[in-house]
């Protein structure tokens, strides 16, 4: 990250329509944009979104916090055609795992296609009319690998297991290897406690989720799409202004500032943030990695974001983000509207990514 980068911090507060609807409407609760903000995500091409300037001076932490008190609550959006047609409901327990794969693959491959068309089909195009497989595939293997982000520490894990794998004679075919390499993408997809990775959970009331990322990634986009989905749960979402602090003279005086925004959120509610995300935008490889590095040094991150894989032929940096930081990833963004963002389970994503399907097509 350079000093011209800007750290932007959003906070997202989510409580049951129980805890706050009433609270909401008795007491003012904060500086609060309208949980529309973003909710109907702008629709942009496929590519990458462009990083965008911030929109005014930058409060201090200490003025954000205050705000919070202060400021009345705006209205509520009026309620869409959809929000009447569906009353505000509980959400229904996630279905499981096998029923959840088999109905979620296809539409994740799609948003895929891109990373399928490109480094799966690399890495497939290795293997084909191969009946033997011999070190110098594992070396091909590490060269798509490193070209499609997977990071060159994450690259070199991966093949000394492969060459282990080798030596002992284990891989004996084309098949033998994809397996094996889908064997290693789920291991470090599958990284964290699982009750700290899947979708947000928020059982805390209120449940408070500190955004924070560089300029231009996708965290209003990502809030609006979480905004949605835990409106139409029946929450009462509020999103809290988000600050924009600059780049100084160095690097530090950057991170300290997000360390005061949390350290403000934990003083006004006892456990809070319950959740902070730092979101990611695949499509910028390993400087995305380096940013995670240096967020996951300031902050207790609890999950990974990330946006715009649908906009990237590479799309390694999800195994790279995950082996690095061994922090999971709790969602991807695969397009600008609501039901774009999905939530991350390791099993469904290397079956989309590695799962032969009809779609597959082979490297030119
Ligand atoms: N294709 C694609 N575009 C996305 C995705 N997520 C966000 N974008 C686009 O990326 C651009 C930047 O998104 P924002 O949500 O404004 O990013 P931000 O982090 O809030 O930016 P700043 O507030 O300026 O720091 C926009 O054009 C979004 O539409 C995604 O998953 N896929
Ligand atoms: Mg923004």
């Amino acid at each position: 990250m350079t000093t011209a980068v800007i750290v932007r911090v959003i906070v997202v507060v989510l409580g049951a329509l129980l805890a706050l609807g009433r609270g909401n409407r008795d007491k003012p609760s904060g500086q609060l944009q309208a949980p529309s903000e973003g909710a109907a995500p702008r629709s942009l091409p496929p590519a990458a979104g462009k990083a965008k300037r911030d929109e005014g001076p930058a409060s201090t932490p200490a003025q954000q916090a205050a705000t919070v008190r202060a400021k009345p609550t705006p209205p509520p959006p009026r309620p869409t055609p959809a929000d009447v047609a569906e009353p505000a409901k509980a959400s229904p327990p996630p279905p499981p795992a096998s029923v959840r794969a088999k109905k979620d693959v296809a539409g994740l491959r799609k948003g895929l296609a891109l990373a399928r068309g490109g480094f799966i089909a690399k890495l497939s195009a290795l293997f084909q009319g191969k009946k033997e497989i011999d070190p110098a595939i594992l070396e091909q293997v590490e060269e798509v690998m490193l070209s499609s982000d997977v990071g060159p520490k994450t690259t070199k894990a991966i093949l000394a297991r492969l060459r282990d794998s080798l030596a002992k004679n284990e891989l004996r075919d084309s098949d033998a290897v994809w397996d094996a390499l889908r064997a290693e993408a789920q291991r470090i997809l599958s990284v964290g406690d699982s009750a700290k990775s899947g979708p947000l959970r928020a059982t805390a009331k209120p449940t408070v989720v500190l955004m924070v990322g560089v300029n231009g990634v996708g965290k209003t986009t990502t809030i609006g799409k979480l905004a949605t989905r835990y409106h139409a749960a029946g929450k009462k979402v509020m999103l809290g202004a988000g600050d924009t602090f600059r780049g100084l003279h160095t690097k530090l005086p950057l991170m300290d500032e997000i360390k005061k925004v949390r350290k403000t959120i934990a003083k006004a509610l006892d456990g809070a943030p319950h959740e902070t995300l730092l979101v990611l935008d695949a499509t910028t490889g390993q400087n995305a990695l380096q940013q995670a590095i240096q967020f996951k040094e300031a902050l207790d991150l609890t999950g990974v974001v990330l946006t715009k894989l649908d906009g990237t032929a590479k799309g390694g940096i999800v195994l790279g983000v995950c082996d690095e930081l061994g922090i999971p990833v709790r969602y991807v963004g695969l397009g600008e509207r609501a039901e774009d963002l999905r939530e991350f389970h390791a099993d469904e994503f290397v079956e989309a990514l590695f799962g032969r399907g009809e779609d597959d097509v082979v490297a030119a």
